[in-house]
């Protein structure tokens, strides 16, 4: 469970740039117990959809939401270490975003839930031209 108090602290901390400031909060998180999926959908996600909306209002300028977006990705990868504790089960997943999808946040976090499961989930980031053009890897 995230309060509002901490998400408003979190959205706060990350507009602003102050690393630190988002660091600190996702430690107490993390420290408090609180799970991957709920930190991904109800942090970070949540702050990047508010993020969205101020950057639709002109509240806050392109640079301020690319920012938040490298603080965000940024944070994930400190959550790795925990994302591959649990027993691999022998299944793969490939997730990329198609040609001209710059978004790769949720498709990220979507890769970061199947390794989660015990999947390896391989992913292959934004803007990936159709795999059928090249084989992964040729001898
Ligand atoms: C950061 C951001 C960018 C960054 C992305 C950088 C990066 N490293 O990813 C950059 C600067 C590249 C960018 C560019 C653009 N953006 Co932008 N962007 C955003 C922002 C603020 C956050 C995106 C994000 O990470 N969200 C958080 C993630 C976790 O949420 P999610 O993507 O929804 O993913 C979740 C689910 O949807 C789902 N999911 C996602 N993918 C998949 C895949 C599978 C297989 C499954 C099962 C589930 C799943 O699971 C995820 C986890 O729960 C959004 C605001 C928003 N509402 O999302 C705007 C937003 C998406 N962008 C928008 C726009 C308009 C653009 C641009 C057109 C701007 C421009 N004029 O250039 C370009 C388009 C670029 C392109 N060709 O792709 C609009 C889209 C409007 C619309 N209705 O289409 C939004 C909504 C902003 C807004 N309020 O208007 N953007």
């Amino acid at each position: 469970m995230i309060g509002n108090e901490e998400y408003n602290s979190y959205f706060n901390s990350l507009i602003k740039g102050d690393k630190a400031g988002c660091s600190a909060i996702l430690d107490t998180l993390t420290g408090r117990g609180v799970d991957i999926v709920t930190i991904y959908t109800g942090l970070f996600q949540k702050a990047l959809y508010q993020v969205g909306e101020y950057w639709e209002m002109n509240r806050i300028s392109v640079a301020t939401e690319h920012m938040a977006t490298a603080i965000t990705e940024s944070l994930m990868i400190r959550l790795q270490p925990q994302l591959f504790s649990s027993d691999r089960i022998g299944k793969n997943s490939v997730i990329a975003c198609v040609a001209n999808e710059h978004h790769q946040v949720g498709a990220k976090m979507v890769a970061d839930f199947f390794e989660m499961h015990g999947w390896d989930g391989y992913f292959v980031g934004a803007n990936t031209p159709p795999l059928r053009s090249a084989p992964f890897y040729r001898e």
